[in-house]
């Protein structure tokens, strides 16, 4: 059984903070504490280098994924979104903090999630909820370098991986999983590539990605204050 802290809005279990009733908690903790394992990847292009910014998510080929919503930041730093790429749970909510001097306008017009926080400062008093599946790309108004992603997903095992292109996804109930994976330069976006494991595999994925043509800041410093 796993030690795990009470408050009145949030609860931690694994490792993670949750926004579940304590049964749901607990069943879930007694459920990952049973015979969890780890699912370990590693992710290259084509040419073998290793991929960041991959989200790998893990379906359980039978049985429905508990519930966790766990929550999630996105930073507005430096002009940039950060993290550049996220994942949560179907039904999570995202905090947006601005740790800028200047004013962000953040938006998003992707199916998934349409939603504008206008012009501000500091955190906005409100997380957003990510209530559908799929990919949801912010921008910002004000910034148009600026440019995020979050892959909503219907599971409570997903990671992201780091720029030596690993991730590790922890804490799976013993059984089987789809792995699926996406990431924002994906040739063909349309075909997610994935395969099947058991908890505790070691998974390769090679990605046919587009080039990264990304602008990382301003052209140019501006003086209007917003820049
Ligand atoms: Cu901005």
């Amino acid at each position: 059984m796993r030690v795990f802290e009470n408050s009145t809005a949030t609860r931690r279990c694994c490792g993670h903070r949750f926004d579940v009733g304590l049964q749901t908690l607990l069943l879930f903790c007694l459920a990952t504490t049973a015979s969890a394992g780890n699912i370990a990847v590693a992710v290259k292009d084509n040419g073998g280098v290793p991929v960041k910014d991959a989200v790998v998510y893990a379906m359980p080929v039978s049985g429905k994924p508990p519930a966790a919503r766990a929550k999630a930041v996105v930073a507005q730093h430096d002009k940039q979104f950060v993290p550049y790429v996220s994942a949560i749970q179907v039904g999570s909510p995202v905090q947006f903090p601005n740790l800028d001097t200047v004013k962000h306008h953040l938006y998003s017009f992707s199916p998934a999630k349409k939603f504008e926080v206008p012009l501000y400062s500091g955190t906005p008093p409100y997380p957003i909820v990510f209530d559908k599946p799929g990919v949801v790309t912010l921008g910002c108004n004000i910034h148009d370098w600026m440019i995020g992603y979050i892959l909503v997903v219907p599971t409570p095992w997903f990671t992201v991986t780091g720029a030596d292109g690993e991730a590790r996804l922890h804490d799976l109930p013993a059984g089987t999983y789809d792995l699926e994976i996406w990431q924002p330069r994906l040739r063909d976006p349309s075909s997610r590539p994935h395969q099947r494991a058991t908890a505790d595999a070691n998974i390769s994925f090679q990605l046919d990605l587009k080039p990264d043509f990304r602008l990382r800041r301003s052209p140019a410093d501006s003086r209007d204050g917003y820049r």
